[in-house]
């Protein structure tokens, strides 16, 4: 099994769907999502600065920031833009069906630690995270990858520098030397190629900050709400779209998370959501991770069946049924369906 190229240029790619049953999703079957050209980064030469409201600005090796006291979660990443594929009418961006998410155990230390080293001002709102890539965002105009988070985010403990990704040093298509990580968010939130951080005083003003990653003309939602945590959502990993199942014994799983609080239930239908049943949940490894969930079925006749799945977060909030749309295509969690055949 591989990746699913969604873009040659930048590349884009997603997880294949059976692959989002097992808990860890192995590195290199780890979705990739890259605004610009990947950056080949000598983890030897490289160096983190942080600047800015800060007692004393820093430059450090990637030996010195593995000298912090380190730490390991986790954690699932998900794009804010996946589930794009099915909205209507149309929206430009990166076309993901709904693979462009994966779980990971990172390791690296917390940023606290960094930032209370550099001593951070009084008058400190945001942290600006820079990667290594940039690009043209519009002719003329060339931007670094670059996102900022509230100050109060950056001293939560598991905000993490990392430099491991399931235990092996970061991959260079997934942010080495050195990426962000922060749990809950969209992972537009963990900047990979970390190369700056800059402590602000007023807030970001950047591309990806008020240009894009806003939730514009969705209903119900205030308009340009930024993109922040994830949305409650549900993957069927298996059976895969188009299968052929046998009359009996089949299991339907896969796997549920969202970023606001813990799954309650997954809700399954096998007749394209006339009914539902409750699925069993297994063992999250993590608060940050998401939660499995499974069902035996026994069709009761054979021929075409709509599955569906739909979660609920202890908070409840469930899945819409119906698309989330808007302009730019991010948040879209309607219910994940798959069609398969009963022989
Ligand atoms: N420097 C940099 N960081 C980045 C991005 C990027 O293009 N450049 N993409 C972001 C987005 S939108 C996502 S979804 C995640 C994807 O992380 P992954 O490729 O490790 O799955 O990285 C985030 N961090
Ligand atoms: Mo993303």
């Amino acid at each position: 099994m591989r990746l699913i190229t969604i873009e040659e240029n930048p590349y884009n790619a997603e997880t294949p769907m059976r692959e989002l049953s097992r808990i860890l999703t192995p590195t290199e079957l780890f979705y990739v999502r890259s605004h610009f050209d990947i950056p080949d980064l000598d983890p030897a030469a490289h160096r983190l600065q942080i600047e800015g409201a800060v007692s004393v600005p820093l430059n450090l090796g990637l030996k010195e920031i593995q000298d912090l006291p380190s730490r390991s979660v986790t954690a699932t990443l998900e794009c804010a833009g996946n589930g794009r594929i099915g909205l209507e009418p149309k929206v430009p961006g990166v076309r993901w069906a709904f693979g462009a998410t994966g779980t990971a155990h990172f390791t690296g230390a917390s940023l606290h630690h960094l930032l209370d080293r550099a001593g951070i001002q009084d008058a400190a709102v945001e942290a600006l995270f820079i990667g290594a890539d940039r690009g043209e965002v519009e002719p003329g105009r060339t931007v670094a990858f670059e996102r900022s988070l509230p100050m109060s985010l950056t001293r939560h403990a598991d905000t993490l520098l990392a430099w491991e990704m399931n235990g092996e040093p970061l991959t260079r298509l997934h942010g080495s030397p050195l990426r962000l990580v922060v749990p809950r968010w969209y992972a537009v939130a963990s900047v990979k190629w970390l190369t700056r951080i800059r402590i602000l005083t007023q807030p970001f003003q950047g591309h990806y900050q008020t240009e894009k990653y806003l939730y514009e003309r969705e209903k119900g939602t205030a308009d340009k709400t930024p993109v922040t945590t994830m949305r409650v959502r549900a993957v069927i990993a298996r059976p895969a779209e188009g299968e052929v199942v046998p009359g009996e014994g089949v299991e339907i799983a896969g796997m549920a998370w969202a970023g606001e609080a813990p799954i309650r239930k997954v809700e399954v239908s096998v007749d394209g959501g006339r009914s539902w049943s409750e699925s069993i949940l297994g063992a999250s490894p993590s608060e940050y991770s998401w939660t499995p969930w499974r069902l035996s079925w026994s069709p009761a006749s054979p021929g075409e069946h709509l599955l569906v799945a739909r979660a609920t977060d202890a908070a409840g909030h469930a899945q819409p049924l119906g698309q989330s749309w808007n302009a730019q295509g991010y948040g879209n969690n309607v219910v994940h369906q798959v069609r398969v055949k009963v022989r």
